[in-house]
Formats: C-alpha cells, sequence, structure tokens
C-alpha cells in the first residue's frame, strides 16, 4: 500500500477525528501540515479548488472530506472496523449527527465561551481578526444559533449522550468502537482544549468523561512529517490511480466535464472530468502543472455533482 498522507492541522476538528481513526488501527502515516486559512498554496494543486481541512493523499489519489477518508482508510486496514456488524445502520446515523448537528452547537460555543485564545494561544491579534474573517466567509450563509440558544442545545445533546452511555457500556454503541464514536469524540476533545469551557459544560457528564477518555486511548498511530511541497512530489511522480468507474445509471457519463462542491459550507466547486461516479464516491480527473494528474474523490453524500456549462 502507497503511503497515507495525512494534510491536516493540530487544531482542526475534523482531523482529530481521523488522527483517531488511524490510532485506533495502528497506522504509520505521514503527517502534512496544512495553512489554518487560505491561502493555501500547496493544498489547491492537490484538491483543485477543496480548501477544507483534512484531506488524505495516497499517491496521486485525493480523499476529500473525513466521511469518505474515514471509509477508505477502514477498506485499507479493516481491524478493528469503524463499522462494526454489531452497529452498522446506527453507526453512520450517529457518526452524520455528530459531524453536523453537535459540531454546529459545540465549535462556536466553545470559541465564543472559551476565546479563540484558548484554542490559539500562541497567535496575535491580526490573526485572530484574519482567522475570523476567514470563516465567516467560508461560512456565509449558514445560520447559527446566539450563544444561549446554541448552550440550551448543547446541554440537551451532551444529556442524551450521557443517557446513552448510562448502562455502562465502553462505547457509545456498544462494547466495540465505530465510527460514531470519533464522531462525537472529535467535537468533546475540541471543548476540552478550552479549561473553561470543559469546566463548565463538559464537567456535569461523567460517563461522557470516562468514555472521551477510552476514546483519546486510541491515540494517533505513528506519524512522520513530510513537507507540503514533498506531498506534492509523490502526487506528481505517482504513475496510477486506485481503480474507479461511472456507473451510468447514476446521471452523468464518463468522461464528462463536470463540477463538485460541498452542500453545506466551503463550498468551492472542483472541476474536472469524471472518472468515477457510485453510491459512495465521485472522482474527478484533474491535471495541474506541479502535483500531475490527480483523482480527487469525494463523498456523494453532502456533495453536489454539475454538468460544466459549455458556453
Ligand atoms: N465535512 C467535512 C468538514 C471539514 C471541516 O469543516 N473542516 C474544518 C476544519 S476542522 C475546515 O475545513 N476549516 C477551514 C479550513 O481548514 O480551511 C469533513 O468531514 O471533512
Amino acid at each position: 500500500m502507497s503511503e497515507l498522507i495525512l494534510h491536516h492541522y493540530a487544531s482542526s476538528p475534523f482531523s482529530e477525528k481521523v488522527r483517531l481513526v488511524l490510532g485506533l488501527k495502528g497506522l504509520a502515516w505521514r503527517s502534512v501540515d496544512v495553512p489554518v486559512m487560505m491561502p493555501k498554496p500547496d493544498v489547491l494543486p492537490l484538491t483543485g479548488g477543496y480548501r477544507r481541512t483534512p484531506f488524505l493523499q495516497i499517491g496521486a489519489d485525493v480523499y476529500c472530506d473525513s466521511l469518505l477518508m474515514c471509509r477508505v482508510i477502514d477498506r485499507l486496514a479493516p481491524q478493528p472496523p469503524l463499522y462494526p456488524a454489531s452497529c452498522s445502520g446506527a453507526a453512520p446515523v450517529l457518526s452524520q449527527w455528530a459531524d453536523s448537528a453537535l459540531f454546529w452547537v459545540a465549535v462556536p460555543l466553545t470559541i465564543q465561551l472559551g476565546g479563540p485564545l484558548g484554542i490559539f494561544p500562541q497567535q496575535s491579534p491580526e490573526f485572530l481578526k484574519a482567522f475570523a474573517a476567514d470563516r465567516a466567509a467560508m461560512t456565509a450563509g449558514l445560520r447559527r444559533p446566539a450563544a444561549h440558544d446554541a448552550r440550551a442545545t448543547l446541554l440537551n445533546y451532551l444529556g442524551w449522550l450521557e443517557q446513552q452511555l448510562g448502562d455502562g457500556r465502553r462505547y457509545v454503541l456498544g462494547a466495540d468502537p465505530c465510527i460514531a464514536d470519533v464522531s462525537i469524540a472529535q467535537t468533546i476533545w475540541f471543548m476540552q482544549l478550552s479549561p473553561k469551557v470543559a469546566q463548565q459544560l463538559l464537567a456535569p457528564y461523567p460517563k461522557l468523561g470516562s468514555w472521551y477518555g477510552r476514546v483519546a486511548a486510541f491515540g494517533h498511530g505513528q506519524p512522520s512529517e513530510l513537507s507540503s511541497s514533498a506531498a506534492l512530489q509523490v502526487s506528481a511522480q505517482a504513475t496510477a490511480h486506485a481503480p474507479c468507474a461511472v456507473d451510468a445509471t447514476l446521471g452523468f457519463e464518463a468522461g464528462a466535464q463536470v463540477t463538485v462542491n460541498a452542500l453545506d459550507y466551503g463550498a468551492d466547486p472542483v472541476a474536472g472530468r469524471l472518472v468515477g461516479l457510485s453510491l459512495d464516491e465521485v472522482v474527478l480527473q484533474r491535471d495541474d502543472p506541479r502535483a500531475g494528474r490527480v483523482h480527487v474523490h469525494f463523498p456523494r453524500i453532502g456533495y453536489q455533482i454539475k454538468a460544466e456549462r459549455k458556453d
């Protein structure tokens, strides 16, 4: 198997989700540190315009979105399974709730209550201002709850989780860990970066706290650093891509020029030639002067495909 190259940054919750998966599987991986905001000059040649973090590179295949990345890692390293048969339907459903509803009430509230300096302690006021502007642009159009509404919702959610763990189970859906554990853990991890938030909002939920300790103990596997320019070279020098095919019953023809973009936020379109389409993923082929011929993969859930206009 070619090396797994994770493009991420330390304070990114969705990156933490994937780092925990790599830890659960005990994998060695290469770690590329990406900028926390635009511009991202060594990211866009690989992704074709997708700016969100993290993404996974294997040779000249680039996998966007943690939903797809986790499935790919699970396919390559099936043990222990992220989607165990014992909770196969519930696990992705709970994971999706955690990646969206739970994340979007807890993370902005944590930044508000803990203060951005709780998350980026070393940063200057200029950095914090630029960061706020970058995130406002990326999430324009998203309706955000006020702090008191977010807090009320979050306390309900944390109560549900505490209740779910009430029978003494080790993981949220039973005796074995699954994708829902790491999706929930990314948000709890982010909240506990701020001691004030941990004290105010997490402390009343002891079962959740013990569960989080078990998930955090997965660790991060064995990362070793790689520069972003070396990652670009890995892509440029790759000689093959992961096999993929277009299922013509799904509405698009193989070879069509299309764009793909996220439906929620950070929706910058990526343009390319359609080389893969299934119920799970959509794959675009793109040529870049620095990254070479790249196959950019997106999950089908949460992304929109559009035929490129020919005018
Ligand atoms: N659905 C995406 C969401 C990723 C996401 O929102 N990532 C945040 C960081 S945790 C992000 O992209 N922030 C802006 C950036 O890094 O430029 C996934 O599962 O990977």
